[in-house]
């Protein structure tokens, strides 16, 4: 047997880039154009990898993140030197704070005339770094794999979040030879201490009016299974916010939202599952001051409690719900969920009038009702828009993990398109409906082109009610006036779309809604829907937003 000399065989930055972003399944790349990533596109073409192409770059950063939230896989993104990056900086801010997993690769000004005034030439680093939980330049070609594989590691690792890398110019148009990859151990998740587990045992046999409040970390936890055997094993009401809607399917014995501050406020101990005591949860305050609290998360928090809690278990988190499932016998809350149902019931009823609401222009409420029944179980709603949004999250249901993305905490106006783009890519044979006010619509109308060029069939339906609404009728209610709240009534966003290559409607009336919706669901290309809305209609809002 005679042996060969190994040849060795080098390759350039960009390839190595995505031999790595290959190996840990990568599939589709969201980028603009930028001669800083130009080997990062042959280096994709050649292993197969996607490119997709955008009009700015924050969609494809918001892509990126809305592929993570659809898929729990992180996203990727490829920004040019420069404004590429600093056009990303508010997906990666959104990302940071739903702790949504991505990756985002920079290009950047070449490292041998570093500071004499290239293209382009900015210092990412120190403006990126508060936003992720790695930023780093690669300072030579061969160690490029290396530092992919830390990246994709650190935004996995929980708390999951974005992370951010550059590569010079020269070293990524460069060639090294592929090291041998290092083989990396996923993190074994922490397990929670022993005394606090048994702490939370006893609250729970002695609970008689138990909730569990869950949000985002749940679904990054993947512990919507565990979740479900948890509250069906003591008969625990729940109460969802953030990603972790759908964890429960809405239409579960054990759902419920329009009770949720009946059903907070009331409960003697509380599951807070993967959700920070934010604004959303009333800084604490959502819970009755003798509620004793009992914290569940996949890491230790990253920011401290905003009021004493009885028990904190962070790490494993669907293995921490089973202990407690297994553990937790004796709760008896039939009463209490019955008390709560009654509420919600009731509730439900109080709204049955708006959601058939004759006027015209629409209250948004009645375009719920009507795309409610038109939408599949499993289909993904995307929410963008203020008030608009708002009475979507109150109207439509979710019944499946993944499937309801809105902006977050961070609150960024104009992720739709790209969280639609990377949802409709993601999962192909779903539905993908995008919910829009029309001053969101603004911010990323441009994508409806990369939609119609890429043929991704999403459906988008604007409450076109001619004003920043969830600014306006606050102004409005604290001063008596507003102003730079308003936008030009009834624009034809339709023909925009239509103009793009996509499918427009307009509906000015009730009677139009129904077949406008059909329409475009139907269609094989993007298709817009604009519903002209009822300006005088203002969100009921009770959220401290400080
Ligand atoms: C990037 C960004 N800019 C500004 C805001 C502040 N803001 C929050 S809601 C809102 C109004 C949204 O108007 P529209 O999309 O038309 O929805 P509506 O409230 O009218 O239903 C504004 C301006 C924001 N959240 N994000
Ligand atoms: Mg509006």
């Amino acid at each position: 047997m005679t042996t060969e000399p190994q040849e060795t065989t080098t390759l350039h930055g960009g390839r190595l880039i995505a031999r790595r972003l290959k190996a840990h399944g990568v599939r589709k790349l969201f980028t603009l154009s930028g001669g800083h990533l130009f080997s990062i596109y042959d280096g994709c073409r050649e292993e197969g990898i996607d490119l997709v192409d955008v009009r700015h770059e924050s969609a494809a950063a918001f892509a990126a993140e809305g592929w993570a939230k659809v898929t729990r896989e992180p996203g990727v993104c490829a920004l040019t030197a420069g404004p590429g990056v600093t056009n990303g900086m508010s997906a990666l801010a959104s990302a940071q704070q739903s702790n949504s997993p991505m990756l985002v690769l920079g290009g950047r000004a070449p490292a041998t005339r570093w500071g004499r005034g290239s293209l382009q030439e900015i210092d990412h680093i120190p403006f990126v770094r508060p936003l992720v939980k790695l930023a780093a330049t690669a300072s030579a070609t061969a160690e490029i794999p290396g530092l992919v594989d830390d990246a994709w590691t650190e935004a996995l690792r929980p708390h999951s979040g974005p992370a951010f890398l550059d590569f010079p110019l020269d070293h990524v148009f460069m060639e090294a030879e592929e090291p041998e990859p290092v083989e990396r151990m996923p993190h074994p998740p922490a397990v929670p201490d022993d005394r606090m587990l048994d702490r939370a045992v006893a609250l729970l046999r002695d609970a008689e009016r138990p909730v569990i409040m869950a949000g985002t970390n749940l679904y990054w936890g993947r512990a919507e299974d565990a979740l479900r055997e948890l509250a069906e094993a003591l008969g625990i009401p729940v109460f969802l916010n953030g990603l972790a809607r759908g964890c429960l399917p809405a239409d579960h014995p054990l759902f419920y939202s329009r009770a949720r501050s009946a059903g907070l406020k009331g409960a003697d101990v509380a599951l807070v599952i993967g959700v920070p005591m934010d604004f959303r949860l009333g800084f604490g305050q959502a819970f009755g001051d003798d509620c004793e609290l009992v914290v569940l998360d996949v890491a230790e928090p990253e920011r401290e409690h905003p009021r004493p809690v009885a028990a904190e278990l962070y790490g494993d988190l669907a293995g921490t719900l089973r202990t407690l499932a297994a553990a937790g016998g004796g709760v008896s809350a039939r009463a209490w969920a019955g008390q709560l149902r009654a509420v919600e019931e009731e509730k439900r009823a109080g709204e049955a009038g708006q959601l058939a609401d004759p006027r015209a222009p629409l209250h948004p409420l009645r375009i719920y009702a009507e795309l409610g029944r038109l939408l599949d179980r499993d289909a993904i709603v995307i929410c963008d828009g203020g008030d608009f949004a708002s009475y979507a999250g109150r109207a439509i249901d979710s019944y499946e993990p993944g499937c309801w993305l809105d902006p977050g905490p961070f609150g960024c106006l104009g992720c739709g398109p790209g969280y639609a783009l990377a949802a409709k890519l993601a999962r192909p044979g779903r539905q993908v409906v995008m919910l829009l006010g029309d001053g969101a619509f603004g911010f990323s109308g441009m994508e409806w082109d990369t939609l119609a060029r890429h043929g991704v069939a999403v459906v988008g339906v604007i409450g076109n009610n001619g004003i920043w609404g969830l600014e306006k009728h606050p102004m409005e209610f604290l001063y008596g006036y507003s102003v730079v709240a308003d936008l030009r009534p009834g624009t034809r966003y339709d023909r925009v779309v239509e103009a793009l290559g996509g499918e427009g409607a307009l509906v000015r009336e009730p009677a139009e809604l129904r077949p406008a919706l059909e329409r475009a669901l139907a269609a094989d290309r993007p298709a817009l829907v604009n519903v002209l809305t009822d300006p005088s209609v203002a969100y009921p809002r009770s959220a401290n937003l400080a």
